[in-house]
């Protein structure tokens, strides 16, 4: 009887690991001088980040640098803000006022499966150095 008990509490383990919503994890982004730390963060489906030390910057995702269907959010300035991510992909953001500096990031949700889409922008300038970095981070998984 206890190995059965022991096997069932195994299988409802796995269960939960599967779902992955029970270990959803939460990863801190600090905003410092002018660049996002860390720069690029790989996280699972279902995982939250928590963009700190925002008091002159903001988050804007950006259109077509983001997964098909997903939405491009703005964030208020000098706001932190927390922000879950539930669909697979790279996203691509700046910073408004210091994306001339180069002040972006991305967050990698699971399998980076916009890589193709997001190769095919051409993007300069300051927004652009992020998206080669976006890009580099995600062809080494
Ligand atoms: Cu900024």
């Amino acid at each position: 009887m206890k190995k059965i008990t022991n096997m069932i509490f195994a299988l409802f383990l796995v269960a939960l690991l599967a779902s992955g919503s029970v270990f959803a994890a939460s990863y801190t982004v600090t905003a410092q001088a002018l660049a996002f730390s860390p720069m690029i963060i790989k996280i699972a489906p279902g995982d939250t980040v928590y963009w700190d030390n925002m008091a002159t910057h903001n988050v804007r995702m950006m259109e077509g640098l983001i997964p098909e269907g997903t939405e491009a959010f703005a964030s208020a300035m000098s706001e932190n803000i927390n922000r879950k991510f539930d669909t697979e992909g790279i996203y691509i953001y700046q910073c408004d006022p210091h994306i001339g500096a180069g002040m972006g990031g991305a967050i990698i949700v699971g399998e980076p499966v916009n890589l193709d889409a997001i190769k095919a922008q051409d993007v300069k300038g300051g927004l652009g150095r992020v998206v080669d970095k976006a890009i580099e981070a995600a062809e080494g998984m």
